[in-house]
């Protein structure tokens, strides 16, 4: 399989100098590991509000194998509203600010331009964008920074998204979304890109499916991949609370994993390293 890089122009954990940039380079999927700091995440809400066990679970995945450390103040659940940057920003700075000083390759979970330059300036070193540059000023933000940035695929907004999600073509049009991200954000200055289609932002289960069958996008840029404890894999299982889904989370992850994505985000970080693990060993 080729490799996968994220290039940014300040040093990266990890990296290497790539001419005057960065570039931190591997093969096959690795994990980003979740951290939220949010009181009302689906599956976690509430556990890491706290600054300590936020850091302390960040540490965590780290030890457990995660590439990235992903941290989030607030919840993209289906329903959710947002809860405004000065509370997006109170909670996920501090912790940034702890997992880059350890060393940790850090991402930022955020839809606003504000809290990513606060996330930026605390040390993050991507920007994960779940609404794939909404915020006109996003772009801007990366560019400037250096930063490079995961362009998410969302149909609406959390508050939104699920009422009733329709496509003629899911995964044409969410390429072509995407596509169309990528170009934005390139032709901004931003260093570089990955994408994501969204797992169960503004779609239905059958839509979710689709997406996986249908991967490798036909996209250039490396691919995130987010079935973690959603409702689909309930849907499709049973499992009804979120932390009963994990194995099924780890089925999709490594059907994606084995069709080419860089990266899978799991809350269950150790379980996906050991079967990365063992899918690395099988395939070539
Ligand atoms: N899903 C969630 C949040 N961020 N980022 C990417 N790139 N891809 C995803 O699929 C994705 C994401 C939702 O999961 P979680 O953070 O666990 O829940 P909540 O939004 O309730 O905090």
């Amino acid at each position: 399989m080729a490799p996968h890089r994220i290039t940014a122009a300040r040093p990266l954990p990890g990296g290497e100098p790539d001419g005057d940039r960065w570039s931190v380079t591997w093969t096959g999927a690795a994990v980003m590991g979740v951290v939220n700091v949010t009181p009302d995440s689906f599956s976690d809400g509430g556990r890491f509000l706290e600054i300590g066990p936020a850091v302390a679970h960040g540490r965590q995945l780290a030890a457990d194998g995660a590439l990235v450390v992903d941290v989030g103040g607030e919840s993209t659940r289906p329903g959710a509203q947002p809860v405004g940057v000065t509370t997006e920003i109170d909670r996920v700075r501090p912790v940034i600010t702890a997992l880059v000083a350890d060393g940790l390759l850090v991402s930022v979970d955020t839809r606003w331009a504000e809290v990513a330059t606060a996330a930026i300036a605390a040390g993050a070193h991507i920007v994960n964008d779940v609404s794939g540059l909404a915020d006109p000023d996003m772009a801007a933000v990366c560019a400037t920074s250096g930063t490079p940035v995961v362009i998410g695929h969302m149909r609406g907004t959390p508050a939104t998204m699920q009422l009733d999600p329709t496509y003629d073509d899911v995964v044409a049009e969410v390429t072509a979304a995407l596509r169309e991200g990528a170009t934005r954000a390139l032709a901004a200055g931003v260093p570089s890109v990955l994408v994501d289609p969204g797992l169960g932002f503004g779609k239905t289960t059958e839509h979710n499916l689709a997406l996986l069958r249908a991967l490798p996008l036909a996209i250039e840029h490396p691919v995130v991949i987010g079935a973690s404890r959603k409702g689909f894999i309930g849907r499709l299982t049973g499992a009804t609370t979120p932390a009963e889904r994990d194995a099924g989370t780890l089925a999709a992850h490594l059907v994606a994993a084995e069709r080419g994505v860089a990266l899978v985000r799991a809350h269950d970080v150790a379980s996906h390293v050991q079967a990365l693990a063992v899918l690395a060993a099988l395939v070539d």
